[in-house]
């Protein structure tokens, strides 16, 4: 997510944290920085000026010369305002209107409505309990209705049965009329997209709107495509109304003007954002934390949050009764390591751990590192006899060659993972007493393999 954006911050920030005493000269030129790199991330030239400005005006006001660090200080006050410029606080759905409460997906050819649409349904129906009604006013491609239907399968949620040669109209307000008499909370409409914004295809959005009275109207934009998708979320905001915008393919490494430009120029909340193709591939938009991973500054309350939906309760109780009685050894590195593999691996959780900077970064993507890592942490381990991974401290330097030759790596990787465990062995002790989220994040640090920079403990 802003690969290059975030590089290009990083290494404003580094310099200026490397100053002590920073003069106005200093941080007028790493404005002008910031500017430069905001606008190659292709964000809109008005949203950039005033941003510049703000930043400019906060740094003044608040004396960040003067103060102990102004590097931090005005790290602090871009992060701000980039959270501001994104929309300050998470805007969720409402849906809080008499039964059934229609959400109607808008958006551009290819930009992702379906696939919201069945990642919209899977969330509302498992984490909200909500019954919901699927129904594709998508009448033009065809198999286009029957793409819903095989999601609808997929996630084990209704769509409403296909009639052929019926029009977009009729079939919202068959689908309202069905979920009404069928008793379900909410009815999910994927209309159908356009190569570019065309006024049929502004009058059909209208006259759905007008019969099917959304409770939400989404926009669905794809982060990939630059400043476009503000210009697109503008026209569709003035003619048909919005009340959010869904941002896909956050995943990919867009350049972010898009996502950044979109609440200053529609004055829409992002409400959403789809991360990948799967269909739980879907995260509430934090404007903070997104501005905290843009900065690299890590979104750790993200990653505490996916660890808790990962990390199963049985496995985190297993480990604390262990680490009661003061016993962490290889077998529950190798069980954490599992866990991490899970969510998503290392490469997923890079964006969100804070501390990295742009040069370090920069030296783990070069490096390419990736999941592999966990997985040979793995295939040492299991290269290991129970006794060995029961008791760590047997593991001579015979035993390692013979794991090494195992596992099909080398020693020196055997001692890194041993150093690891004992760091990590050292922390369990000193978290002890720190509830379980507390235990499962220093956790988490200490296995971060050897040599990827320090982290703050
Ligand atoms: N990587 C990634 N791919 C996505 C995301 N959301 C959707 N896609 C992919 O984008 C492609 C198009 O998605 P659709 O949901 O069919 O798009 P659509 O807007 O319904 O397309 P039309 O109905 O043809 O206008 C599919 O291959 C999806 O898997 C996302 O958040 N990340
Ligand atoms: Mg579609």
């Amino acid at each position: 997510m802003f690969d290059s954006l975030q590089e290009r911050l990083g290494s404003v920030f580094d310099k200026l944290k490397r100053r002590g005493a920073l003069s106005e000269a200093d941080v007028t030129a790493a404005l002008r920085e910031v500017r430069v790199a905001l606008l190659e991330a292709d964000v809109a030239l008005p949203v950039v000026k005033d941003f510049v400005e703000k930043v400019k005006v906060e740094a003044v006001g608040q004396n960040v010369l003067k103060s102990v660090t102004p590097g931090q200080m005005v790290i602090k006050i871009v992060n701000d305002q980039l959270s501001a410029m994104l929309g300050a606080d998470h805007v969720g759905l409402n849906l809080q209107v008499t039964p059934p409460a229609v959400i109607m997906m808008v958006g551009l050819q290819g930009s992702g409505k379906t696939t919201s649409t069945a990642k919209i349904s899977k969330r509302l129906t498992e984490k909200e309990r909500k019954k919901v009604l699927m129904a594709s006013l998508d009448v033009r491609r065809p198999a286009a209705q029957e793409q819903l239907r095989v999601l609808g399968e997929q996630i084990a949620v209704r769509t409403l049965n296909i009639v052929p040669g019926e029009q977009p109209v009729a079939i919202a307000k068959r689908a309202v009329q069905t979920a009404a008499l069928e008793g379900f909370d909410v009815v999910m409409l994927d209309t159908a997209g356009r190569l570019a914004i065309d006024e049929e295809l502004m009058a059909e959005v209208a006259a759905v709107r007008d019969a099917a009275k959304p409770a939400e109207t989404l926009l669905v934009a794809d982060a990939m495509t630059g400043q476009d998708a503000v210009n697109v979320a503008d026209t569709f905001n003035q003619k048909v109304g919005l009340t959010g915008i869904v941002m896909t393919r956050m995943d990919g490494d867009a350049r972010g003007g898009a996502t950044l430009s979109m609440r200053a120029v529609t004055g829409c909340p992002i409400k959403l954002m789809g991360v990948g193709e799967k269909l739980d591939e879907l995260e509430d938009f934090h404007p903070s934390r997104v501005a905290s991973r843009i900065l690299g500054m890590g979104d750790i309350v993200s990653l505490v949050e996916k660890a808790s939906e990962n990390f199963e309760l049985e496995e985190a109780e297993k480990l604390a009764a262990k680490i009661q009685k003061g016993k962490f050894d290889l077998n529950d590195l190798g069980s954490q390591l599992k866990q991490m593999q899970k969510m998503g691996g290392l490469s997923s959780l890079m964006n969100m751990l804070p501390g990295m900077n742009a040069g370090q970064m920069k030296k783990l993507k070069d490096a390419k590192l990736d999941d592999s890592i966990i997985k040979r942490q793995l295939a040492i381990l299991s290269s290991m006899t129970p006794l060995e991974r029961e008791k760590p401290e047997v593991i001579k330097a015979k035993r390692r060659t013979r794991i090494a030759g195992g596992s099909g790596t080398s020693v020196q990787e055997v001692n890194k993972l041993l150093k690891q465990h004992q760091e990590a062995a050292r922390m369990m002790k000193k978290v002890q007493k720190m509830g379980k989220k507390g235990m499962m994040r220093g956790g988490l640090q200490n296995l971060m393999p050897p040599g990827m920079g320090g982290f703050p403990k």
